[in-house]
C-alpha cells in the first residue's frame, strides 16, 4: 500500500495487483470470452431453473440482434430498453451493445409522465420492456417476445470506442433528468478498471439482486460479470432469504447491493452462514454502524465504493488493504480525483461520460476547465473530504435524497405535489432512516386540512415511480426562505 500526504488521496495504483489489461470495447470482450469459453456458466436464471452458458447467450444476443435490426433499430439509433431481470432481457441489451445501438435504459416502474419525459428527450426508434404497449407510438416487443429474424445485422462487434453505448438519465446536480452519454470506451474503462481492482476472475459467482437498469445493477453487475469470464445468479428482485440460498446452492463468491439490502441482511440474520469473497456496497451512504455490523454478519469486511450515472464507479476501497467504514477509498484505477476549496468532489478520466445528450447548457456547468491545461473535471455535487489518503463523503451540494438507492430529486416531487387540490406551497426534504438511509418528507402548506399519506401516495401514483412517493406529510404555516426567497430545506428538518 502507497503512503500520501494527509490531504492527497492515495493512488489507483493500490488496487492492483498486476498490470491493467489493453484497452478493448466491451462487445469485443465478450465475444472473445463466448469464442474462448463457450461452455462456461454464465447466467442462472430462476424463470427456467438452468444455466446458460456463454455459448447459448452469445446465440440469443445474435437472434435478438436480427429481431431488433427488423424493428428498425441501426447503429447508432437509440433502443429505449425498460426490463425487469431476465437473461432474455440482458440478451437485447447485450445485442444492441454488438450492433452499435445505443441502449437507453429505463425503470419499468415510471409512470406515464415520467417515460413521456425520457422518450421526448432521447427520441428513441423502438422499444423493448417488460409493457411496450405503455409505448405508443414506438415499434416495441416483450424482451422474451421479440419477433425470431434470420437476419445478420449490419454491424456486429464493431463499435469504436468512441462510438456512444448507452445513455444513462439522471439529473446531475440540477434539473429535470437528462441523458449521461457513455461511450463504448466509458463502459470498458470503467468495467476493466474495477474487474482488476476487485480481483474478478471466471472462478466468481455473483449473487445479483440489483434492479438491472441503473448503473449499479448493469455496469458493475452485468458488465463485470461479462468482462471477468464470472457467472451470475439473477434473482429477479431482492429478499435476503433468497440470496442466502442462492449463495448456498450455487456456491456464490460475491454480493453487490445498496445499503438497504446490507440493513435488510443484517435484520434477516441468515442461519447457513455464508462465506463470501467480496460483498461491495454503494449508491448511497453506509454508516459506519451497519458496516460494523454487516461485516460480521456476511463473515467479509464489506467494501464500500462510490460511483455515479455519469462516471459509473469512481473510487473505492481496497480489496487488499483496510476498508474503511465511512470512506469510500481511493480512486479505481486510471480514475483522478480531488476535493476543491469549496469541498466538492471531482473527477476525470476515461470513464467520464462524453457529456448529457443535447444539453449544451448543462455540460458547461458540469465540466470544469483545468487551470494548468489537462483534461477538465467533471463536478460530482458531491461533498467530501480526504482523511489519510481516502476518501469521504460528507454530504451533496446538489439538492437530491437518496431512498434505498434510489435517487429522489425534491422539485420533481414538489412540481407534482403543487398540483394537489389546496396545496398552498410545498418542499420536500430527506428524513434520516435506519432501512432506507432516507425517506421522502413532504411539508406542505395547505389551505384546508393536510393530507394523509395515504392519500399522497394515492395521488402520486399515476403521476410518479413508487419510491419517489412521500412517506412522511407534515403540515407547516409557511416555508422557511433566505433573502433570495429560495426555500432552506435545512431548516424544514431532515437534512
Ligand atoms: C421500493 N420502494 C421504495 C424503494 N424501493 N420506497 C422508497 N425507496 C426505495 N428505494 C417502495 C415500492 O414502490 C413499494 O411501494 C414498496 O416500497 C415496496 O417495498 P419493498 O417490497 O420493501 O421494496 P423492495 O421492492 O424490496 O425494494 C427495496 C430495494 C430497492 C430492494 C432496496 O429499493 C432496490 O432495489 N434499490 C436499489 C436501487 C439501485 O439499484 N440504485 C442504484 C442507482 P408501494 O407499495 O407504495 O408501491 S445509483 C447508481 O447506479 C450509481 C452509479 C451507484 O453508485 O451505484
Ligand atoms: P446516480 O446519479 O443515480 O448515479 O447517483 C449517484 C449519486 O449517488 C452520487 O453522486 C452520490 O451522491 C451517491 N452515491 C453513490 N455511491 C455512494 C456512496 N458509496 N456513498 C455516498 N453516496 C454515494
Amino acid at each position: 500500500m502507497d503512503t500520501a500526504p494527509a490531504q492527497s488521496l492515495r493512488s489507483w495504483s493500490g488496487h492492483l495487483a498486476g498490470p491493467l489489461p489493453e484497452r478493448a470495447t466491451l462487445p469485443r470482450i465478450w465475444s472473445k470470452r463466448f469464442t474462448e469459453a463457450p461452455r462456461a456458466p454464465l447466467w442462472w436464471s430462476p424463470q427456467s431453473g438452468q444455466w446458460w452458458s456463454g455459448e447459448r447467450f452469445d446465440e440469443a444476443t445474435r437472434r435478438a440482434a436480427g429481431s431488433l435490426a427488423d424493428l428498425g433499430v441501426g447503429p447508432g439509433d437509440r433502443l429505449l430498453w425498460s426490463c425487469s431481470s431476465s437473461v432474455e432481457a440482458i440478451a437485447v441489451h447485450v445485442a444492441a451493445l454488438r450492433s452499435g445501438v445505443v441502449v437507453v435504459p429505463v425503470n419499468p416502474g415510471y409512470s406515464g409522465r415520467e417515460v413521456r419525459h425520457i422518450v421526448d428527450d432521447a427520441r428513441p426508434v423502438a422499444v423493448v420492456a417488460d409493457d411496450p404497449e405503455r409505448f405508443v407510438g414506438l415499434p416495441g416487443a416483450r424482451p422474451g417476445n421479440l419477433p425470431p429474424s434470420d437476419r445478420v445485422p449490419a454491424r456486429w462487434d464493431e463499435a469504436t470506442g468512441e462510438d456512444p453505448a448507452l445513455i444513462g438519465y439522471t439529473s446531475g446536480t440540477t434539473g429535470a433528468p437528462k441523458g449521461a452519454v457513455l461511450t463504448h470506451d466509458n463502459l470498458a474503462a470503467a468495467t476493466q478498471g474495477l474487474v482488476a481492482a476487485w480481483r474478478w476472475t471466471a472462478e466468481d459467482r455473483l449473487v445479483h439482486a440489483l434492479p438491472i437498469f441503473h448503473a449499479h445493477g448493469l455496469c458493475v453487475g452485468l458488465y463485470g460479470t461479462l468482462t471477468s469470464g464470472a457467472s451470475a445468479v439473477l434473482l429477479p428482485g431482492f429478499d435476503p432469504t433468497a440470496v442466502g440460498e442462492a449463495a448456498r446452492v450455487h456456491g456464490a463468491t460475491m454480493f453487490f447491493g445498496v445499503p438497504t439490502m446490507y440493513h435488510r441482511l443484517v435484520a434477516d440474520r441468515p442461519s447457513s452462514v455464508h462465506s463470501w469473497r467480496l460483498c461491495a456496497s454503494g449508491s448511497a451512504p453506509m454508516s459506519a454502524e451497519l458496516h460494523r455490523r454487516a461485516s460480521e454478519v456476511l463473515g467479509t469486511q464489506i467494501l464500500e465504493r462510490y460511483g455515479m450515472t455519469e462516471t459509473l464507479m469512481n473510487t473505492s476501497n481496497p480489496y487488499v488493504g483496510e476498508r474503511r467504514a465511512g470512506s469510500v477509498g481511493f480512486p479505481l484505477p486510471e480514475v483522478e480525483a480531488m476535493v476543491d476549496p469549496s469541498g466538492e468532489i471531482l473527477v476525470r478520466g476515461p470513464h467520464v461520460m462524453a457529456g448529457y445528450w443535447q444539453r449544451p447548457a448543462a455540460n458547461e456547468e458540469s465540466f470544469r476547465p483545468d487551470d494548468t491545461g489537462g483534461p477538465a473535471w467533471f463536478r460530482t455535487g458531491d461533498l467530501g473530504h480526504v482523511d489519510d489518503g481516502y476518501l469521504v463523503i460528507q454530504g451533496r451540494a446538489k439538492e437530491l435524497i437518496i431512498s434505498g438507492g434510489y435517487n429522489v430529486y425534491p422539485a420533481e416531487v414538489e412540481d407534482v405535489l403543487m398540483t394537489y387540490p389546496g396545496v398552498v406551497e410545498v418542499a420536500v426534504t430527506g428524513t434520516p432512516s435506519d432501512e432506507w438511509g432516507e425517506v421522502v418528507t413532504a411539508w406542505m402548506v395547505m389551505d384546508g386540512d393536510l393530507p394523509t399519506a395515504d392519500q399522497i401516495a394515492g395521488f402520486c401514483a399515476s403521476r410518479l415511480a413508487g419510491y419517489k412517493r412521500p412517506r412522511l406529510v407534515r403540515a407547516v404555516d409557511a416555508l422557511p426562505r433566505n433573502a433570495l426567497g429560495k426555500i432552506v430545506r435545512s431548516e424544514l428538518g431532515g437534512r
